[in-house]
């Protein structure tokens, strides 16, 4: 047997963050999260199963690599399929190199509809977000396009992600700042788990998240961006003060990250609906308006380098390739 599939999934950036588990090894988090998926940075997975393998291998933009995660993953897919049968999984990632923005999020969801495929499960986009999140959390989302919602459930069969808007018929869009690091920035994962394990803030944080949610899914039926913009920044900081109290501390921000958000916040004194948000590393989103951007782009380029800015619309759920 040889089955080879390809698939193609969007990365997504949250306006209401997901920042840790409640069950590590099935990826149930703390509070539901909610999300963007974005036209610009994407993955494509081709997933072949054969028979004559004696072990899964895996490439990424055409180099081998070892990854212990992906074997993980298609172990899932096995014991849902029932099948014993090894896979070659090949991946690009379709975003800037040096962007940081490479994802877990695109890379799972286009493998779980790949791998799902080529083995012979044709499973429906529930189930498939479902089995995105054991790959990594945020896949869950990336299976939709436009504005997602994870919800978070209990186990195993009730925690996977639903479409809110697909389709986005308002002026939303964002701009990621591309910020060089030389420090090797603490992954999510081990990131959110000393955050639940040492910040006395934790779980002040889930429950703020849950208020945030409901705020911010009335402003997106508002259509209000300035609503959309202020819960997600306000969100955003909030998870990153559950790195700053955990112990020993850590964060994300560099000093160019502090002088993006300054400037950001210097584009509103101006009278610019543009606000920001963070994720696991030191670049820095903008959500503003497609009206707005030329000119966001043309004060932010003296400062950042007109390269280093890259607009990214809504995007797309995975789809077959
Ligand atoms: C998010 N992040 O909601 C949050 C905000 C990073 C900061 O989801 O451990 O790579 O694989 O489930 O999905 C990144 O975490 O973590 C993430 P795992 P994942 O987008």
């Amino acid at each position: 047997m040889k089955n080879k599939i390809s698939a193609r999934a969007h990365t997504n950036i949250a306006l209401i963050k997901y920042w840790g588990k409640q069950n590590k090894d099935l990826i149930i988090p703390y509070n539901n999260s909610l999300s963007l998926t974005l036209d610009h940075f994407y993955t494509d997975t081709t997933v072949t199963f054969d028979d004559t393998l004696t072990e899964d291998t895996f490439f990424l933009n055409t180099k081998q690599k070892k990854d212990k995660k992906v074997s993980a993953f298609l172990d899932v897919v096995r014991n849902q399929a029932q099948k014993n049968i090894y896979a070659k999984v090949e991946s690009v990632n379709h975003v800037p190199t040096s962007a940081g923005l490479a994802s877990s999020a695109s890379a799972y969801a286009a493998l779980a509809l790949a791998a799902s495929q080529a083995i012979g499960l044709n499973l429906n986009r529930r189930d498939l977000s479902r089995l995105a999140r054991r790959g990594s959390g945020s896949a869950s989302r990336s299976i939709f396009g436009g504005l997602v919602e994870w919800e978070k459930g209990h186990n195993d069969e009730d925690s996977f992600a639903v479409p809110m808007e697909e389709t986005i018929d308002w002026d939303i869009q964002m701009i990621a700042i591309m910020i060089n690091s030389h420090e090797k920035a603490i992954d999510s994962r081990s990131g959110m788990q000393h955050s639940v394990d040492t910040s006395p803030f934790y779980n002040d944080w889930v429950k703020s998240s849950e208020r945030d949610l409901i705020d911010m899914k009335k402003a997106i039926l508002e259509k209000n961006l300035e609503k959309v913009g202020q819960i997600a920044e306000n969100n955003a900081m909030k998870m990153h003060a559950t790195t700053l109290s955990a112990n020993p501390s850590f964060t994300y921000f560099n000093p160019d990250s502090i002088r993006a958000m300054d400037a950001i916040r210097d584009l509103r004194q101006e009278g610019i609906t543009c606000y920001f948000t963070m994720d696991a590393g030191p670049n820095v989103k903008i959500i503003c308006s497609k009206a707005e951007t030329p000119y966001i782009l043309k004060k932010l380029s003296p400062l950042f380098g007109e390269k280093n800015l890259l607009v990214a619309k809504p995007g797309p759920g995975a789809t077959l390739i």
